[in-house]
């Protein structure tokens, strides 16, 4: 159902009625009769997108008549839906709409009946100029529950349903974002440049809402995490330093507790099933040229958990809802990116909407989508600007690149064959001419999600240097899961608990606080070291950064490669070789020559390079060349 107020003369009756009531002195003392809801709860001025679609929540009033009295807006419609309880307004945003405040009048026969401040604000200067991270960056990951506990206070608020109990695996326990806030200077010095919390907005849920995948208001932090003002101070912190923020986002489903679930504005708000209908998971259907209806279908719309609801993005006014849901937490929040959770499990077209609507207000923004797929071509296929498939384009700059992790979770522990060991790297790498940007994948050891990557290679320590050098020069923008760095050891298999442990610190009364070197053991000290060395010289290094990768294909267990821009180049030698190895240069030439030494990044010093080198057992060695 469809109303519209856009006849002349009921404006200009409109206008007169309400110039009247705001010139009233008593006006500011009318409360609303009972509590309305509007989302987005503000907005800005000076958008490039002229228009706003307002969700209005409360009881019974589809049948009352909107009014706006603010210069540079236009009521275009108000929509009345199934559910009487609620009202959408688009709006037209005009060029000059100018920062302010002004009443929301629901209204029935000239009467207000209920009422909402709706606030205009002012746009940070530079807001659409923001830019994305981009290879240059290295992203932690962090899960905000499990890395440190900045506020015991919040541990337990009043109205949510779950209580701490760190005793539990899957549990609260209590970390926040004033534990990030305290921890920022930890991070900077470890050299990453741009942190991934897990979600932080509210999960009111009875259990595990620790994780923050189920959200139950998308415009409110969890208060145990903290509020919205902690999370942008928390993103001007952090950019103080020099540290970006992506932000995770989830558009496939809400949490069952989530309050519009409670009260749905229509049915086809959600997918509903005569009983519980879980996905198939199967996202290979989507690309699939053979696939059935009946699985993609399943795969699309069935829910993702019991307590996740799956949201039906065709619904245009939810796919809206969604879309300027995202665009207020970058420009309330002042994001450098968006990590969306789930990536094929929402419809493709809202998603190809989504971010287009995104680069038309932030056109150097970046996004990386989660898609678990175990096939280049189907990793390829969600990327922006897709060369495979059928002409979709997902518009999303970056996209996890699973293939090459799973690559990564047994090249360097497993014996070397043909397509075994390092050369696993290889196939992988040998398929990026499916990609239309391979530079932007992002790649990882391990997440949230996956056993903890020491765990994968049988904490095997000089492995995880090896991998950890390949990830931090091959292509690709490298994400690190919190706790890499202590050796964290967890299968996913016995339960998620086990991957997302407590960073030993972060909680007060904490025996062991290894956020400083003091509290961690020589182990976990040789591996931060070691770390800082590579993530701080990455930071400048234009060649890994920005440079081509040309690779030679691994040899007797000896993996070359090396990464160029301009006169930058820098060699990698992986030798997983259980013996120091002779290598002989001139395999190399095409890359090597004309440079006569290589300086030594993680051990600083130099050495000369000879018609045959010889790189240590089981190690990585990065040099930069030099003439
Ligand atoms: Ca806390
Ligand atoms: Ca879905």
């Amino acid at each position: 159902m469809r109303h519209s107020n856009s006849s002349k003369p009921v404006l200009f009756l409109l206008g007169f009625f309400l110039l009247t009531i705001l010139s009233m002195p008593f006006y500011s003392l009318a409360k609303p009769l009972d509590e309305l809801r509007v989302e987005p709860p503000f907005w800005w001025a000076g958008m490039k997108y002229d228009k706003l679609q307002l969700l209005v929540h409360g009881k019974d009033i589809s049948g009352l008549k909107v009014m706006i009295n603010y210069p540079g807006i236009t009521i275009q419609d108000q929509v009345s839906v199934e559910n009487p309880n609620y009202l959408f307004l688009n709006l037209l945003l005009d060029q000059n709409l100018k920062p302010g405040a002004f009443e929301i009048l629901l209204t029935a026969k000239g009467k207000i009946v209920k009422s909402y401040r709706y606030e205009i604000r002012q746009r940070e200067t530079g807001s659409a100029g923001r830019k994305g991270f981009t290879p240059a960056d290295v992203v932690y990951l962090l899960m905000p529950d499990r890395f440190a506990n900045g506020n015991p206070a919040n541990d337990n608020m009043p109205g949510m349903l779950e209580q701490a109990d760190r005793s539990k695996p899957l549990g609260r326990h209590g970390g926040d974002i004033a534990g990030i806030r305290q921890h920022l200077d930890y991070m900077k010095d470890l050299g990453i440049t741009a942190i991934w919390p897990n979600p932080l907005l509210e999960n009111n849920n009875i259990a595990e809402s620790y994780h923050g995948y189920a959200i139950t208001d998308f415009y409110k932090v969890d208060p145990r995490f903290g509020t919205n003002a902690d999370y942008r101070a928390m993103v001007e912190e952090a950019h103080s330093k020099g540290l970006k923020v992506i932000m995770d986002m989830i558009f496939n489903h809400c949490g069952i507790n989530h309050w519009f679930i409670n009260d749905l504005p229509m049915k086809n708000w959600i997918h509903q099933f005569p009983e519980y209908t879980r996905s198939n998971f199967r996202a290979e259907s989507l690309t699939d040229p053979y696939a059935s209806e009946a699985d993609k279908n399943r795969m699309l719309q069935g829910w993702f958990d019991k307590h996740m609801p799956d949201l039906d993005q065709r619904n245009p006014f939810l796919r809206e809802y969604l879309i300027q849901n995202s665009i207020w937490w970058i420009e309330f929040a002042g994001l450098d990116g968006i990590r969306v959770d789930t990536q094929p499990y929402p419809y493709k077209e809202m998603i190809s909407e989504w971010t287009k609507r995104v680069d038309h207000e932030y056109p150097d923004f970046n996004i990386v989508g989660e898609a678990w797929l175990q096939k280049e071509s189907m990793t390829a296929y969600y990327q922006k600007d897709a060369i495979v498939g059928d002409g979709y384009n997902s518009g999303m700059q970056s996209v996890t690149d699973f293939p090459l992790y799973n690559a990564m979770t047994s090249a360097f522990t497993e014996n070397e064959g043909w397509s075994e060991g390092m050369a696993r790297l290889y196939y992988v790498l040998s398929q990026d001419f499916l990609y239309a940007n391979p530079g932007y994948v992002l790649t990882f050891l391990d997440n949230h999600d996956l056993n903890r990557y020491y765990n994968s290679i049988g904490n095997d320590l000089p492995a995880l240097k090896m991998a950890l050098t390949f990830l931090l020069t091959t292509r690709g923008i490298p994400q690190i899961y919190y706790g890499t760095e202590l050796l964290m050891d967890g299968n996913a298999g016995v339960s998620h608990g086990d991957i997302r442990k407590d960073f030993p610190g972060g909680w007060p009364g904490d025996t062991i606080n290894a956020f400083i070197p003091q509290g961690r053991t020589g182990k976990q000290n040789e591996v931060v070291s070691y770390m800082q060395k590579l993530l701080n010289w990455r930071k400048g290094n234009v060649a890994v950064t920005q440079g081509g990768l040309k690779h030679f294909i691994p040899e007797n267990g000896v993996y070359v490669y090396f990464r160029k821009a301009g006169d930058q180049t820098v060699m990698v030698v992986i030798n997983r070789n259980e013996q120091e190895k002779l290598v002989k240069m001139d395999r190399f030439a095409e890359c090597a020559h004309g440079y006569t030494s290589g300086f030594d990044v993680v051990y600083g010093r130099s050495v000369s390079l000879g018609q045959e080198m010889s790189f240590p057992a089981r190690s990585a060695t990065v040099y930069e060349l030099k003439k």
